[in-house]
């Protein structure tokens, strides 16, 4: 009785507040299912953030949320284990599921209402991907630094289902052609996380830089490091700082694909060791932006000794299952010996317990099911990739390439794949694009980011938004949900995020800002 008296007296004291609309709110990606029940969650100081006792990986999570929480809000947002649902105003993450409605292993269900905020995900991955909604259904000041303290911040009811369509939703960093230091590269792994994309693929060597160290050859970063295009001073990661980077990104569920491309785009490489050229002389360190000009020497042992090496010390610092070995445009390598080349680096990776991604042309070379192609260019190779069974990552330069201009106006960028309007880039099933190339062969989509062009970190934002959003829906959204002019209107929402970040992105006009 007493409880019910103290109910009736809880409820009677509710302050009212305006109704709200869940399904109105802009998410990017969208999500499987939104259903709005119209009431409010308030989020007060000294709210707690609940995870199931004794899940460790949970409690990260917990962590995580309660510090970016507690970073936006200013509130003291407390982290508790806990077995059951929490007292009202807090929030509760669980992987304990009571709906099978959510089979899917990357999913997860989000229920807020006027007591409690909900995430429940079969594993600690589904929770982080809850997180990322919950953040987008917040206020876009709740981005801002530095903004005025609020006592309180609403969240809109209703419960969201989702799970992703690709498991593979990456994006290409180029560090080599100019150098990117960890804090710029951590900012763009926080950029895939807020939109649920799970891949960064690094080109980590071209012919104007080599960008991660090596041990047993040393000369690598320490000649082949020293530039970049126009002349710079480049750079490139030492073990440690690609181990940091490595973290955290696993932290927010993203895995590296470390790229060394070969036999072609390999002049730093060749200036900084003789013995890797067949004349045996090494060329000068180059800093202009041609392609094609560059080999290594496909008949000599002391190549494949130095591909193992830094296969090996580099597989040894990512996690994760792939391998990227390029592939792409090498035009100086005579095509059977290319063949022969790809051959013997595919063994050497594998050796390393990795499967190999690479660029469609290595679809010449005697791969099977294990390997991936990432088409990019030539729907030939794609399909030659796919006849021999190799999964594929659809980058359709005319699509996806982020380093290609909006239109005529953009200063920075390339244009050799057309230019490639914020429509343009969504606007593109993975699985109908290339006939013969079917869902079932496409382990995903990557969007990559060459960098000839790209300097800083406000010409790569420039670059990626506002088209990478789009690229995480592509991935992330089946394409019987996804529309353009539907999409166009959550994405001319983000505007006010966009701007609370700081984030310098490009106003297209085919997009109603709001
Ligand atoms: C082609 S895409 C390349 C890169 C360039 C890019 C510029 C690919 C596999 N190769 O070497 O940076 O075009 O858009």
């Amino acid at each position: 009785l007493i409880l019910n008296v103290l109910l009736m007296l809880n409820v009677s004291c509710e302050k009212k507040y305006p109704p709200t609309d869940m399904a109105r709110h802009a998410l990017i990606p969208k999500p499987v299912s939104v259903e709005a029940t119209h009431e409010t969650f308030v989020l007060k100081d000294k709210a707690s953030v609940f995870y199931d006792s004794g899940n460790e990986a949970l409690k990260k999570e917990a962590e995580y949320l309660a510090a970016l929480l507690g970073k936006a809000t200013g509130f003291d947002i407390k982290v508790k284990a806990s077995s059951a649902l929490p007292s009202r105003g807090n929030i509760f993450l669980t992987t304990s599921m009571d709906d099978d409605s959510l089979e899917h292993e990357d999913g997860y269900k989000l229920e807020i209402d006027r007591r409690y905020v909900k995430i429940s995900a079969p594993q600690p991955k589904g929770v982080f991907y809850g997180i990322q909604t919950l953040r987008q259904l917040f206020p876009a000041e709740f981005e801002k630094e530095n903004k005025d303290v609020k006592e309180e911040w609403f969240l809109p009811a209703g419960t969201i289902h989702d799970w992703p369509e690709y498991p593979y939703r990456g994006a290409m960093l180029d560090v080599s052609r100019h150098f990117f230091g960890v804090e710029t590269v951590k900012r763009f792994i926080d950029y895939l996380a807020m939109y649920k994309m799970n891949i960064l693929h690094l080109h980590l060597s071209d012919d104007q830089g080599w960008r991660i160290e090596i041990e047993s050859w040393p000369n690598l970063t320490k000649h082949g490091g020293s530039t970049e295009v126009g002349g710079g001073p480049g750079g490139f990661f030492t073990k440690d700082e690609f181990r940091e980077i490595v973290a955290y990104a696993s932290e927010r569920y993203i895995t590296i694909v470390p790229e060394i491309d070969m036999p072609g785009h390999t002049n730093a490489a060749l200036a900084s060791y003789p013995e890797l050229n067949c004349d045996g002389k090494a060329p000068e360190l180059y800093t202009g932006t041609r392609v094609g000009f560059s080999t290594l020497c496909t008949h000599k042992e002391i190549v494949y000794q130095f591909v193992d090496d830094v296969v090996s010390e580099i597989s040894e610092l990512s996690p994760g299952p792939w391998f990227h070995i390029g592939g792409d445009e090498s035009h100086s390598t005579k095509h059977d010996d290319y063949v022969r080349f790809v051959n013997r680096v595919r063994k050497i990776v594998k050796s390393y317990g990795k499967k190999i991604i690479g660029w469609d042309e290595i679809a010449h070379a005697d791969i099977d099911s294990e390997d991936v192609v990432q088409f990019w260019a030539r729907e030939k190779n794609a399909l030659l990739g796919v006849k021999k069974g190799a999964k594929v990552i659809m980058s359709p330069s005319k699509h996806a390439y982020m380093d290609m201009k909006y239109d005529s106006t953009t200063v920075l960028g390339l244009k050799w794949a057309g230019y490639t309007e914020v429509d343009d880039g969504y606007s593109w099933d993975p699985a109908t694009l290339v006939e013969g190339i079917e869902r079932s062969h496409i382990l995903g989509i990557e969007a990559p980011l060459w960098s000839e062009t790209i300097e800083t970190l406000e010409d790569i934002e420039y670059m990626i938004f506002p088209r990478l959003p789009g690229y995480a829906e592509i991935g992330w959204t089946s394409s019987k949900h996804r529309s353009w002019d539907e999409y166009k209107i959550r994405l001319g929402k983000q505007k006010q995020r966009f701007e609370a970040m700081g984030i310098n992105y490009y106003p297209s006009s085919l997009v109603p800002w709001q």
